[in-house]
């Protein structure tokens, strides 16, 4: 497994955030260097993109690519701001060989982290950043998936922010945000609504990273069967990020 993580920029600080909260730009780079660290105790390849000042969100570089199988979407993120993360990731899908790269043009819009793989579907949340196009456009590039839409309650930001793959055909799924049905031919392992944040894990194998400060969460992994790592990711969550939002994975299999 492949994962291209991009670095946090100086302008950080200047994320888009509902949070309000003031970041602190080295503390991210500090919990971005343990999710890195985290990321290789994992097995994972990590290869590292050059962060870009004029782009303070472009560490949340899952939200530029949705790669399947050997397929790649390059998105068009929701957010005029973050038109340009683009750029980097194509340069970066194209380089690594063996994929075949696709585009999305404008008016579409969607963001990787409204995008979720379990098994043979690819959920795709309907979103403030995400519109129709977008999903019509997902679903032409990875046309081998079924693609779902989940309409997505106003105050989610991505459908990963409250649902994330646990491989095979299991999620992680917190209570009192989606319906359950959506997830019919899953199993679910559950998230307390009061820790609904920490609904977004990378889960590799038996093994997941998961935020640090969420023991019910935490507990409901272990009982799954998984290993886990838990990581601070305080300053990501000022600005809405959590931990699928930092790579790209691309399964080399
Ligand atoms: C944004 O609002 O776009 C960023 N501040 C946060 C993006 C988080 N990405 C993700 O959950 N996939």
């Amino acid at each position: 497994m492949i994962a291209f993580v991009r670095d946090v920029p100086d302008s950080f600080d200047q994320a888009l955030s509902t949070t309000g909260q003031a970041i602190d730009v080295a503390a991210a780079r500090r919990q971005h260097a343990g999710y890195v660290q985290a990321l290789s105790w994992l097995g994972v390849e990590v290869r590292r993109l050059k962060a870009d000042a004029a782009l303070p969100d472009c560490c949340f570089v899952e939200d530029t690519a949705v790669v399947a199988g050997r397929r790649a979407l390059v998105t068009r993120p929701g957010a005029v701001s973050r038109l340009d993360e683009i750029d980097e990731t194509r340069r970066a899908l194209v380089g690594l060989g063996g994929l075949d790269v696709h585009m999305t043009e404008p008016p579409a819009t969607i963001d990787g982290g409204d995008c979720m793989r379990v098994g043979r579907w690819i959920y795709v949340g309907r979103s403030a950043r995400t519109n129709e196009l977008g999903v019509a456009r997902l679903a032409a590039v990875h046309h081998g998936y079924e693609v779902v839409p989940v309409d997505l309650p106003a105050d989610v930001l991505h459908l990963k922010c409250v649902v994330s793959p646990l491989g095979g055909a299991r999620v992680l799924l917190a209570r009192d945000t989606l319906d359950p049905k959506l997830f019919a031919g899953c199993e679910i392992v559950w998230v307390p609504t009061a820790e609904s944040y920490a609904a977004n894990v990378v889960a590799l194998g038996g093994a997941a990273i998961c935020a640090s400060g969420f023991p019910r969460t935490q507990a409901a992994l272990v009982e799954a069967g998984f290993r886990v790592t838990p990581i601070d990711t305080s300053e990501f969550r000022k600005a809405d990020g959590a931990l699928t939002c930092l790579s790209i994975l691309v399964d080399e299999g």
